[in-house]
């Protein structure tokens, strides 16, 4: 099998699924770094025919282009069905319920309520991007309506920012949160579904790290047994090479190191 490559951000929780997804599965990939937030590069022309989306991350592969974590997850579940288990019906249950969620609006809300600043200075970098997207659709025809998803995106993102009380919205994501939670099956094993892990490991491992990096940890208080899975789980080799970040560091968004 050719070496796929994983277009990815070092800070992108959907890139951290990718990263761990592949890890566990024991797959070897060529990382491209992207600098989604001062280079925007992911709106690039380049990078929009790679994956219309225009997020990272995207996963170039011998038979094709895999251009959603989701995609990724099945995929390296798909190819090493030796590492993984499938769970049982809870598992996609459990993994729509998650992709249904908005991680960037708990993310970004709790960090604006943290740092008003921010409340000032997101929606104006959004708002920037879509002037700059305007521009690149009139000079790109081919990526036309890939670059007004995206401007509509953006703008939906500023809408959640600047509408209502950002304060009530981050509250109700907060219980959301402890619903998805409160779904996830007590672990059969040192895993959810057993002794080996399921699509739904990599999914949650992620998303408690990210808890934890916002300081939502509180949230799982009430799981003392996925607190223990966690920790288990984060002790392993293919957690610990994936980079899943349960600490947030500016130095490392902004140097891609
Ligand atoms: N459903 C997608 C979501 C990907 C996504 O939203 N990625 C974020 C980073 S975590 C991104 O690329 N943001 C930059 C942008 O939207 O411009 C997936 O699972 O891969």
């Amino acid at each position: 099998m050719a070496t796929p490559k994983l277009y990815n951000a070092l800070p992108s929780y959907y890139s951290m699924i990718a990263r761990l997804a592949l890890a566990v599965a024991g797959i070897d990939y060529t990382s491209r770094l992207m600098d989604i937030h001062r280079r925007r590069e992911q709106l690039s022309p380049a990078y929009g025919a790679i994956n219309p989306h225009m997020t990272v991350p995207a996963l170039v592969t011998e038979t094709g282009i895999l251009d959603d974590s989701r995609e990724i997850l099945k995929w390296a579940v798909r190819e090493r069905p030796e590492v993984f288990v499938e769970g049982d019906g809870s598992e996609p249950s459990f993994l729509d319920a998650h992709y249904a969620f908005s991680i960037e609006g708990l993310t970004f809300g709790t960090a604006m309520l943290r740092w008003p600043i921010l409340q000032w200075v997101l929606p104006r970098l959004l708002r920037k991007a879509c002037i700059a997207l305007r521009r690149q659709q009139a000079a790109h025809p081919e990526l036309s309506e890939a670059f007004a998803n995206k401007i509509a995106q953006n703008e939906a993102r500023i809408g959640f920012f600047i509408e209502g009380s950002l304060k009530d919205k981050v509250a109700a994501l907060r219980v959301t949160a402890t619903h998805l939670i409160a779904q996830v099956p007590v672990p059969s094993g040192a895993y959810l579904y057993g002794d080996k892990p399921s699509a739904a490991d990599v999914v949650l491992a992620v998303f408690l790290a990210r808890l934890k990096m916002i300081g939502a940890g509180a949230l799982v208080a009430h799981r003392p047994d996925l607190i223990a899975w966690f920790d288990r789980f984060s002790a392993t080799p293919g957690y610990q090479s994936a980079d899943v970040w349960t600490v947030f560091s500016l130095k490392r968004l902004l140097t891609h190191r």
